[in-house]
């Protein structure tokens, strides 16, 4: 493992979450930063709700429901009753614990406090040291563009249960808004060790992120060596509608499609060893694979997938893949072959 460095893992989703767990079990806290998706993000009943920062924050916390993957364990739910009994929308489950997190960070956010400064705050009282960084301080949503008109995420997602057929994911205000300035000096910080893309869903939990102007750029240009997690295990999704949406947009769905779709800046891919057929094609690509167990059902399955994601990084940083794209400017020098 490098020495002083520090690696960043982008995560969203619960997939994500449990790699990012594990990341933080076998790394000091000042060694590990995570970028959160917020394109899940949305107001209901005038709160404004971070799902995906609330997973990250509850997992991490050790308060995670460990049934649903989102939501706090331990929870009651007499909001939600109470709710109902006047006859108010319940497609979203709000827990009673929950429910403080959305209070108080929209309470905070009309402070006028940035949801960079109101996570720090919330993880903070969890307990949390690592550094957890929302994508953006401004207001990205991921919308789905369905058969049956366009879809705000949370609606897609959670009130109608992924059922739309998708035609399209945008991202709502990624083109106005600019990058957590954090994540930003973080990528050209010179002790940055490696960036790790969380086994969440590219579209809905890390596009969002690379929409937004200038990360790609960041990524590509970024001299630290990039690995992503496959959210896939033999064409199929591990939780959730990856596959799906995949085969909606008629993109195969293969652990190479995956691949294929972060080539532009990344370095190294980790795929399950049911995926192992695919490592020539991917290798060929300019990207180093490696293949290991990629589901995590145990904290042990967390912590080995972590130190293997860390070993690939420290290897390509010892020898950096030769690679076609743009990426790698530096000279190659005499230890290309
Ligand atoms: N997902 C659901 O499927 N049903 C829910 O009722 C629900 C409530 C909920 C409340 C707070 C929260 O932080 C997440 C919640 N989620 C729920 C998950 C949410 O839809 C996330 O966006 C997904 O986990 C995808 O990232």
């Amino acid at each position: 493992m490098a020495g002083r460095g520090f690696y960043l893992a982008i995560t969203g989703g619960i997939g994500g979450a449990k790699l990012a767990l594990g990341l933080s079990r076998i790394l000091s806290p000042e060694a590990l930063v995570l970028v959160v998706n917020t394109g899940d993000d949305f107001e209901h009943y005038g709160l404004h709700i971070s799902p995906d920062v609330d997973t990250l924050i509850y997992t991490l916390g050790g308060q995670c429901n460990q049934d649903t993957g989102w939501g706090r364990s331990e929870e009651s739910w007499t909001f939600m009753s109470a709710l109902e009994a006047l006859g108010g929308e319940t497609w979203f489950q709000l827990g009673d614990k929950d429910l403080a997190m959305h209070v108080l960070r929209t309470n905070l956010l009309q402070d006028g406090l940035s949801l960079g400064e109101i996570t720090s705050k919330l993880a903070g009282s969890f307990g949390i040291q690592n550094s957890i960084l929302p994508m953006t301080n401004d207001f990205v949503q991921t919308k789905v563009n369905t058969v049956d008109g366009l879809l705000s995420f949370q609606h897609y997602f959670v009130r109608e249960r992924c059922k739309p057929v998708v035609r399209e994911i945008l991202y709502d205000g990624a083109s106005i808004a600019a990058p957590n300035p954090d994540i930003v000096s973080a990528l050209n910080d010179e002790n940055l060790s490696g960036v790790i893309l969380c086994p969440s869903n590219p579209f809905l939990s890390i596009d969002p992120f690379l929409s937004i102007g200038g990360v790609r750029d960041c990524l590509r240009n970024c001299r630290a060596p990039i690995i992503a997690v496959s959210p896939l295990v033999s064409g199929k999704a591990i939780k959730g509608p990856l596959a799906k949406i995949m085969s909606e947009l008629s993109i195969p769905v293969k652990a190479n499609s995956i691949a294929k779709h972060y080539s532009e800046f990344l370095d190294g891919f980790v795929l399950d060893n049911e995926d192992r057929e695919w490592e020539q094609t991917i290798t060929e690509s300019g990207i180093n694979a490696l293949v290991t167990n990629i589901v995590m059902r145990t904290m042990e399955d967390r912590e080995q997938l972590a130190r293997d994601c860390i070993e690939l990084i420290d290897r390509l940083a010892e020898k950096p893949l030769k690679k076609g794209g743009a990426k790698n400017d530096k000279p190659m020098g005499s230890d290309s072959g």
